[in-house]
């Protein structure tokens, strides 16, 4: 995400980091340079222009803080600046369970809206007492109306659609009148898009946004579009005022442009950003967060957020007990791993850690395939072992060795990572600490 703005900030921070103090020079020198970087990420030049205004004025007027390097102090002023280009003041989807709540999706042909749908009702499906269903208002394109049906199956969320009509109003009329028959009390409307902007496709969701009366309409961008993205943002926002941003593709190559513009130019929140092409692809979107990113700090609050939303609260609470107690043990380490499986890709989450650059990564890389190997080494365990490993004598070893098809050493391997992580366990004491780490899958990510 952003990589080569993250790496172009670095280095001008890199650059700072030998001087001894702020001089006018060297703000200068470093404010070109973050100029050009914003430019080079497609951010609108007149975004750009008062950012490093701001940044200017904020940096010579900085009182020399004893605790910060300069390097520092410019990363700090930047951080909060980067936050405040993308921040509304907080934005909360609020859904209410004794009402049908109405979600309309709207932007080009190709954003990702459809998709979309699909990582909403997963999104919000786990709240409690929320159940959401979907609508095929794309209605010019069998296709878009069968992907989204595939896309309800594989998630669980029933869709309605008629490939008879090409009426959006009484699709979607049927469609909350058959939601209000069965309890559904969330309702995503997918709408059709076009290459470009056209009268038609305006004309249409603003007919579907006046009968709808929607809770929520969100505009789906690209963000590897960059600035065409937030032109086409304005044309959206002008027509129908829609309430915020769901930025997709960021996993991709994408400069940046989008996510650093589309407050400034519509005074509209990015709510949600799409990281993926599957129905859990969706992350909240929090400025702060989004600027420490970009700046290469890492993103600590998503990964638990991700966790969280993943991991029950029960088993949360019984395994920061555990913890407290001391009495972790290998099945509790196995529903971790299992867990980390669960959140997806372990190089995404790993990213996220703050100090998590390219070259740690590669030390931590741990392949769907070990986690596999290690899952077969714990289940060849009796009950006994997995709850007392002490006793897990050389004879025992061979023996898990042969029934798991791993070798001793891999096993050896495993019992040491396992004593390592209860040492580390042991050492930590703070229970609040104690419980985050629960639902992240313990202390730190075993290291393998
Ligand atoms: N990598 C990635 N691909 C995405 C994301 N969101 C959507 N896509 C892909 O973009 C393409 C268009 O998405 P679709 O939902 O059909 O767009 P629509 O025309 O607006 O409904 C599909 O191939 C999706 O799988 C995302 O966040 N990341
Ligand atoms: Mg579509």
């Amino acid at each position: 995400m952003f990589n080569d703005l993250s790496s172009r900030l670095d280095k001008i921070f890199k650059n700072l980091k030998g001087k001894g103090k702020l001089t006018e020079k060297n703000i200068k020198d470093s404010l070109r340079e973050i100029r050009m970087a914003l430019l080079e990420a497609d951010v609108n030049y007149k975004i750009v222009k008062t950012f490093v205004k701001d940044i200017e004025e904020q940096c010579l007027g900085q009182e020399v803080m004893k605790s910060l390097t300069p390097g520092q102090q410019v990363v700090k002023i930047v951080n909060t600046e980067l936050t405040k280009l993308m921040d509304t003041g907080g934005f909360e989807v609020k859904l209410h369970d004794n009402k049908i709540n109405k979600i309309m999706l709207v932007g080009l042909q190709g954003s990702g809206k459809t998709t979309a749908c699909s990582k909403l009702a997963t999104h919000f499906r786990k709240q409690k007492n929320i159940f959401p269903a979907m609508v095929a208002c794309d209605v010019y394109r069998p296709a878009a109306i069968h992907q989204l049906e595939v896309l309800g199956k594989e998630i669980g969320v029933p869709v309605h659609s008629n490939l008879e009509s090409k009426d959006v109003v009484k699709i979607a009329k049927d469609a909350l009148a058959i939601a209000n028959q069965k309890n559904h009390n969330l309702v995503i409307f997918d709408t059709a898009g076009r290459l470009h902007i056209d009268t038609d496709m305006m004309e249409e969701v603003e007919k579907l946004k006046d009968f709808l009366k929607p809770d929520y309409i969100f505009f789906v961008a690209d963000a590897m579009t960059g600035q065409d993205a937030v032109n086409v943002a304005k044309e959206f926002h002008d027509r129908l005022d829609f309430s915020g941003v769901i930025l997709t593709k960021l996993d991709g190559d994408s400069r940046g442009g989008a996510a650093l513009s589309i407050k400034a130019i519509t005074n509209k929140p990015i709510a949600f950003v799409g990281v993926g092409e599957r129905p859990s692809d969706l992350e909240v979107f929090y400025a702060d967060r989004m600027a420490s990113r970009i700046l290469g700090m890492g993103d600590i609050l998503t990964l638990i957020d991700k966790a969280e939303s993943e991991m029950n609260e029960e088993e949360a609470e019984k395994l920061a007990k555990k913890l407290k107690k001391n009495q972790f043990d290998l099945d509790d380490f196995l529903k971790q791993l299992q867990q980390i499986k669960k959140m997806g890709p372990l190089e995404g989450l790993l990213k996220m850690i703050p100090g998590m650059n390219s070259k740690a990564l590669d030390n931590v890389k741990m392949s769907g395939k070990e986690l596999v190997h290690i899952e077969a080494i714990i289940y060849s365990m009796t009950l006994k072992e997995r709850s007392e490993p002490k006793i897990i004598n050389g004879s025992r070893r061979l023996r898990i060795a042969e029934g798991s098809g791993r070798t001793v050493q891999e096993v050896n391997k495993l019992l040491k990572q396992f004593e390592q992580m209860k040492d580390m366990i042991k050492k930590m004491n703070n229970p609040k600490m104690m419980k985050k780490m629960a639902k992240m899958g313990g202390p730190g990510l075993p290291e393998f």
